[in-house]
Order: structure tokens, then sequence, then C-alpha cells
């Protein structure tokens, strides 16, 4: 005597199973039962107009300052732009000022977060260095230099016997490759505030 429509969506509103056929053919049962499904989560619409401060909770860690900013919304990693031209050693020192350091993509992920940060015409510190071991690059905060980007050709210590490049820039002019470049020089810088 039992419709086999009924059979069907009773297994469907038991198990939670998606079953072809059942969701689509709604047979007029009153949706009574289903209280997950209904009740919106309380935290979920806003808040009223009520001034509360935000506590100092870390999942919301505040990410401010540089001239641009973004945070990896998997990790809470907060990367900064700075567009003030600086040598390295002086974009490095004004990173750790603000308790992170030079920006270290150790993933082509990473890498493309700080491509999109950068302006699309800038080159930009990161904070890789094969000072004071020629050839033997390694990051700032001591992570395995495993993943790179280099551009083709790069690195190649400047080609010159006179000068080094000992340090290396992101090009997001050029889809985020890596060049070396000579240490004194001034550009514009990336931190990454863990
Ligand atoms: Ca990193
Ligand atoms: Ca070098
Ligand atoms: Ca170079």
């Amino acid at each position: 005597m039992r419709p086999p429509a009924l059979a069907c969506c009773a297994v469907l509103l038991t198990s939670g199973v998606v079953v072809a056929g059942c969701g689509t053919s709604q047979v007029g049962d009153p949706p009574v039962d289903r209280p997950d499904a209904a009740a919106p989560t309380p935290d979920a619409g806003p808040v009223a107009d009520a001034p509360a401060p935000p506590p100092p909770d870390a999942s919301v860690r505040s990410c401010n300052g540089g001239d641009d900013r973004i945070v990896d919304p998997r990790t809470g990693t907060c990367y900064l732009y700075f567009a003030d031209a600086l040598s390295w050693d002086d974009a490095r020192a004004g990173c750790q000022a603000l308790g992170g350091d030079l920006a270290v993509p150790t993933s082509s992920s990473e890498n493309l977060i700080l491509a999109l940060l950068v302006p699309s015409t800038a080159n930009a510190w990161l904070g890789g260095t094969d000072f004071p071991n020629e050839g033997t690059w390694r990051w700032v905060t001591g992570e395995p230099f495993v993943f790179a980007n280099w551009r083709s050709g790069e690195p190649n210590d400047g080609n010159s016997t006179t000068r080094d490049e000992d340090c290396n820039v992101l090009e997001a002019n050029n889809n985020g490759v890596w060049d070396d470049r000579d240490c004194v020089r001034l550009f514009p810088y990336t931190c990454e505030i863990p």
C-alpha cells in the first residue's frame, strides 16, 4: 500500500543521501522534523549596531599598513607591499620592524599571491639571498629553498665579475618570476607577517 515515491523520500530524509528523482518531485509532504536544515546559524547574520570592540582574536588578526595588502585565507598570513624603494637590507629592516620579514614564497600558490599583490609594473624585493655563499640561495626565514621561480637565465649574478647580484626580486610585470639583483639597488618590497 506504500507508494514508492514516499519510500524513496523517506530514505532520503533519514540518510541524507541525495537520490536522483526524489528531490525534484515534491510530493507535498510538509517539511517537518528537519531542524538542522531550517535553523539558521545564529552568528551568520549581521550583528546589530552594538559598538562592541573586536576582541584580540588570532582568527581576526589585522593586516594593516603598506601601500597594499592581502591575506591568505587559508593561513591568515598577511602580505604587505611597500612602494617605497629601498635597498634590500633597509627593506628587510622595515619588515622586521612590523614583526615579520621580507616575503618568502615557498610555493607556487604563495608566489601567485605576491604576484597579485605587487603592482603589475613593479619589481619588489623578496626574502631570498645567496650572500655570502655565491650560488647557494637561502631564505631569510630559514625555510628550505626548494620552490623556485627564476626567470629563464636567472639567477645570473649580473653576468659580471665586478658586481654581485645576491638578492631576489619578484617581477610582477613578468608573471611573478624572480631575478637576482644587486642588493644595494633600490626597489619596492614585500613583507610577510606570519
Ligand atoms: Ca611564506
Ligand atoms: Ca649572487
Ligand atoms: Ca640577475
